[in-house]
């Protein structure tokens, strides 16, 4: 005898089984929002890919350098070097953001040696700066940045920064660099990670 419809309707969904067991498992990480981060592919002129490094003109004003260094295992990484410590030298690359993204984590690897940091401005310190900018391009605001380095770091640290981004932000803005500070630091392996806002 064939199962009447009502009976069929009635019966537990499968697919109800499967949502709740997937509801029971710990979300999946983030995916990095930004491949380029680590230097690793560099274009024509030798600038790594997304990024926008100190033109040459404006590195000689300054005193100060930009330039790439590869490890023997070929794991490329950035040197910054600036001489003048009442200068800023930064690079910077800007990463769109999902929308709906209620904070932003990034990390990225450091060393630092020679840093002489300038009493003024407050803020002067090897960090990364950067802002938020909207769908227009216009700037919103600057990243409040936790992590201001003064002294040298000889080995590698893995610094995380976790911002929360303003309303309109579709894009992140990373700056890191020397402010107001001489001596050099070397940069490798950036990440950024979007956090939806929790429901
Ligand atoms: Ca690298």
């Amino acid at each position: 005898m064939r199962t009447p419809l009502i009976a069929l309707l009635l019966l537990p969904v499968a697919g109800s089984v499967a949502i709740r067991d997937l509801a029971a498992q710990p979300a999946a990480p983030a995916p990095n929002l930004f491949p380029e981060g680590p230097f690793e592919i560099l274009d024509s002129e030798g600038i790594p890919l997304s990024w926008r490094t100190p033109h040459p003109s404006h590195q000689q004003r300054i005193n100060a350098a930009f330039r790439t260094q590869t490890e023997p295992d070929g794991n490329r990484y950035v040197i910054l070097e600036n001489l003048d410590a009442t200068k800023v030298l930064h690079m910077a690359a800007e990463i769109p953001v999902p929308a709906g993204t209620a904070r932003v984590r990034v990390t990225f690897r450091l060393r630092a040696r020679a840093l002489a940091v300038s009493p003024e401005p407050e803020w002067a310190a090897v960090q990364l700066g950067g802002g938020w900018v909207d769908a227009d391009g216009k700037h919103i605001t600057h990243l409040r940045t936790e992590h201001r380095v003064r002294a040298d770091v000889p080995e590698w640290v893995t610094l995380e920064e976790v911002f929360s981004s303003p309303a309109g932000a579709t894009k992140i803005v990373l700056q890191p660099g020397l402010y107001h500070t001489s001596g050099a630091i070397d940069l490798d392996d950036f990440k950024v990670f979007a956090e939806p806002a929790v429901p």
